[in-house]
């Protein structure tokens, strides 16, 4: 069988960890997020990428996809799994060819949820994660500034591509994260997962 996955975008902080986390407990999924397999690949001794991932990263800019879309699909394979959460990717436009010319033939895409948070509260979230110590070094105002822009310009974008393919799932991500993980199981209840 092919492998199947459901990519989980959405603004910065608007939850798409938090959700991803909870699907895979209740749902057969492995979660992915692009984001943390880049920070371990940043760690990794030896890495060619580690100083432009960070860099890029303190910038909220994105890694070009022959990196990115090599540790998903590496992440993928070491598995041993059939469905996985791809959290936080395709982001731009290089994200999202790059996957169609490497994965499209390896993995079917069955659809995309998209959670919508207003930018103060992503915002809010997020410096309260650095506040509480997460060690990211992009969760301060400056960064946070960068990655919106980013998320603006690059990845709507793509989400509404994906719109247009009719593969899209709103979910807003203002409540508590129980109240939106009701909304979540809807989606992949009602797609029979
Ligand atoms: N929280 C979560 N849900 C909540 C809720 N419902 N109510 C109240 N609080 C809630 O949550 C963020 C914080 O909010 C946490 O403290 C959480 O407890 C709380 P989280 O679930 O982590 O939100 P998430 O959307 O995952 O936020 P994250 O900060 O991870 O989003 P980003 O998209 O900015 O981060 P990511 O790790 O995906 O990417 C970071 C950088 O990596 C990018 O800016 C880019 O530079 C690089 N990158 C690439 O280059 N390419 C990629 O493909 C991916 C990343
Ligand atoms: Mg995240």
């Amino acid at each position: 069988m092919l492998p199947e996955v459901v990519f989980v975008l959405g603004a910065p902080g608007a939850g798409k960890g938090t959700q991803c986390s909870l699907i895979s407990k209740e749902y057969d999924f492995v979660h992915l997020s692009a984001g943390d397999l880049l920070r371990e690949e940043r760690q990794r001794p030896g890495s060619e990428y580690g100083e432009m991932i960070e860099e890029k990263i303190r910038n909220g800019e994105i890694v070009p996809v022959e990196v990115t879309c090599s540790l998903i699909h590496k992440a993928m394979q070491k598995s041993g799994k059939l469905r996985f959460l791809i959290d936080g990717f395709p982001r731009n436009k290089d994200n999202l060819d790059g996957w169609n010319r490497v994965m499209s033939d390896k993995a079917k895409l069955l659809f995309v949820i998209f959670f919508e948070c207003s930018p103060d509260l992503c915002t809010e979230r997020c410096l309260g994660r650095g506040a509480a110590g997460s060690g990211r070094s992009d969760d301060n105002l400056e960064s946070l500034k960068k990655r919106f822009n980013t998320y603006l310009n690059d990845t709507m974008p793509i989400i509404e591509h994906y719109e247009q393919l009719g593969l899209v799932k709103r979910i807003n991500s203002e409540a508590v994260p129980e109240e939106v993980f009701k909304n979540v199981k809807k989606v992949f209840n009602g797609a029979g997962l």
